[in-house]
């Protein structure tokens, strides 16, 4: 008997990492500046962030006697329309809900059978259940098999809601079978935990994974590590949200594969520099470079958005131990929190020179759909769209403002960040911090200059917006 088909489909947002390029037309932009513009789309969209998604990995992976799992990124590849599938699966992120649920409405025409899970759909369900046929809620480790069962047996239900969030010491071998490994950077990205114990108000992470950490079992990362390098030597990528939030187990781990000699990279807390033991063993087992989200200055910002764990008046000190440690700081800042003024961009600025950050990533705040700081905005009406109007809200790059702060009027704050952005991403810049950069330096010139690019595409469309904002005031 011939096996079930299946098929997850990973779908790219319209804007954001995926492959910046100008939300809307600019009338200066001209006929060779659009070229170039398209040109870099591309090569940043194939080179910067495509690792693999790691949850269609994870669900490809779960073996069902009777069962192929395949799967689609699209990112890379058009859709096999051409094959007979008995299953589509489509991974729905809050930044890509609309295409996702485009591609839904055209397979399920056509005839096919869809799941939706992910994200967005564990957060919004009630929003999601016309658009599929079937309803993954929560995280899909283990249910996924009894899906993949009923599949089989023909008595597959509408809706599967994971109560209880999976244990993740129980072990589930990730396999990279269903991947094709050519199209990516890399394809060695590697979960250790889940789960946040902060509470950051403009993030999802806690309110989808909880706060509680949940650890997979160490022995089991390290077999996963070797098993990958058999197939892929690349750089690997630790997923984790934040890879120092338990410090003990961190160093367990990593301390274990320091004899695999690979390079990686990964996300933490600028705590992180404040513990020499974690930051040497981060060192020897290859750490080249973390993204610490630093976001305000200003202790009040940081504190009005329930962000507690960032020492302030510590910070610098904690990225230069990161620094002469050997790894490279990639410093992720939020302008416009609730208690910033336009005092921020001098400070930023002063910031990154004290500090030497390799890659400053200066961001807008995004109110996500599903956060504390979303339905707040809402509550004190300085969203600029509706709050019910989920695709309004997408994940562009630093391009368009979706609220109003609260301590600058917008028509102010908007010039006054895309001079602090002019200011930051400079080629000469670019090139200065790849040579100051204690390791990485290719890649660290790479990033610099693509954001020159992508903060040139967000200063044309925050003027665009701050004209229309302008016009909309009758001024
Ligand atoms: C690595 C990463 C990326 C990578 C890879 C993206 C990817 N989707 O694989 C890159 C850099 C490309 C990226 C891009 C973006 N990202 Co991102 N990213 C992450 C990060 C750090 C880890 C993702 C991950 O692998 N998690 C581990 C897996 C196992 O968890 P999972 O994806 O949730 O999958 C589980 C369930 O959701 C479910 N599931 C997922 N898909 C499906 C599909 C089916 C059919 C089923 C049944 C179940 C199911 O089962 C999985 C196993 O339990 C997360 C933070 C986080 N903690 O998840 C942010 C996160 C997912 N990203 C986010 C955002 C906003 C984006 C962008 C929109 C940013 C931008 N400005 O462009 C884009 C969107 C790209 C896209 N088209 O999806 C948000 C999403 C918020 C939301 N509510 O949806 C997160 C949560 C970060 C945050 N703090 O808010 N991202
Ligand atoms: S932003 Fe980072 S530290 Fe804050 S809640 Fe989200 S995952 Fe946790």
């Amino acid at each position: 008997m011939s096996k079930l088909s299946v098929l997850l489909v990973f779908v790219p947002a319209d804007s954001g990492v995926d492959g910046p390029s100008l939300l809307g037309e600019s009338e200066h932009s001209g006929f060779l500046r659009g070229i170039k513009d398209s040109v870099l789309k591309n090569v940043i969209k194939r080179a910067q962030f495509a690792i693999p998604p790691l949850s269609l990995m994870i669900l490809s992976s779960v073996d069902e006697p009777g069962i192929e799992q395949h799967i689609c990124d699209l990112r890379f590849e058009t859709f096999p329309l051409d094959r007979k599938w008995d299953l589509i699966g489509i991974s729905v992120q809050t930044g890509a809900v609309k295409p996702a649920f485009e591609l839904s409405a055209l397979l399920r025409e056509k005839g096919f059978n869809v799941v939706l899970g992910g994200p967005y759909v564990t957060l919004f369900p009630e929003r999601c259940y016309v658009h599929g046929d079937v309803l993954v809620i929560g995280e899909a480790d283990e249910i996924w098999r009894t899906v993949l069962k009923d599949l089989r047996n023909g008595t597959l239900r509408k809706e599967y809601r994971v109560d209880e969030q999976p244990d993740l010491s129980c072990g589930h071998k990730v396999k990279k079978d269903a991947l094709d490994l050519h199209h990516y950077f890399t394809t060695n990205v590697v979960q250790t935990t889940r789960g946040c114990p902060y509470s950051c108000d403009f993030c999802n992470v806690h309110v989808m994974n909880g706060h509680k950490i949940r650890h997979r079992d160490i022995c089991e990362v390290v077999r996963e590590v070797e098993g990958f390098l058999e197939k892929d030597k690349r750089i690997f990528f630790f997923l984790d949200d934040t890879v120092n939030a338990d410090e003990e187990y961190a160093e367990n781990l990593f301390r274990e594969l320091i004899p695999f000699n690979i390079s990686w990279v990964g996300q933490a807390t600028t705590k992180l520099g404040e513990n020499s033991r974690l930051l040497d063993v981060f060192s020897r087992s290859g750490c080249g470079a973390l993204l610490v989200g630093i976001e305000s200055l200003a202790e009040e910002s940081n504190r009005a958005h329930h962000k507690f764990h960032n020492p302030a008046d510590r910070q610098a000190a904690c990225i230069r131990n990161i620094r002469e440690a050997g790894i490279c700081v990639y410093g992720s800042f939020i302008y416009g929190l609730d208690e910033d003024t336009l005092e921020q961009p001098d400070a930023i600025v002063e910031f990154l020179d004290k500090t030497g950050i390799d890659v400053p990533g200066i961001n807008l705040l995004r109110p996500i759909p599903g956060t504390e700081v979303f339905e707040r905005l809402a509550d004190e009406q300085r969203l600029l769209h509706d709050r019910d109007d989920h695709d309004a809200f997408r994940f562009s790059w630093g391009q368009e403002m979706l609220y109003r702060p609260k301590k600058i009027p917008i028509e102010t704050f908007i010039p006054s960040y895309t001079a602090l952005t002019k200011r930051v991403f400079t080629v000469q810049r670019a090139f200065q911090r790849a040579v100051n950069a204690p390791t990485l330096k290719s890649a660290v010139l790479m990033f610099n200059l693509f954001y020159v690019h992508m903060y040139n595409l967000s200063r044309k469309d925050l003027n665009r917006q701050k004209e229309e904002l302008e016009i909309g005031n009758g001024e």
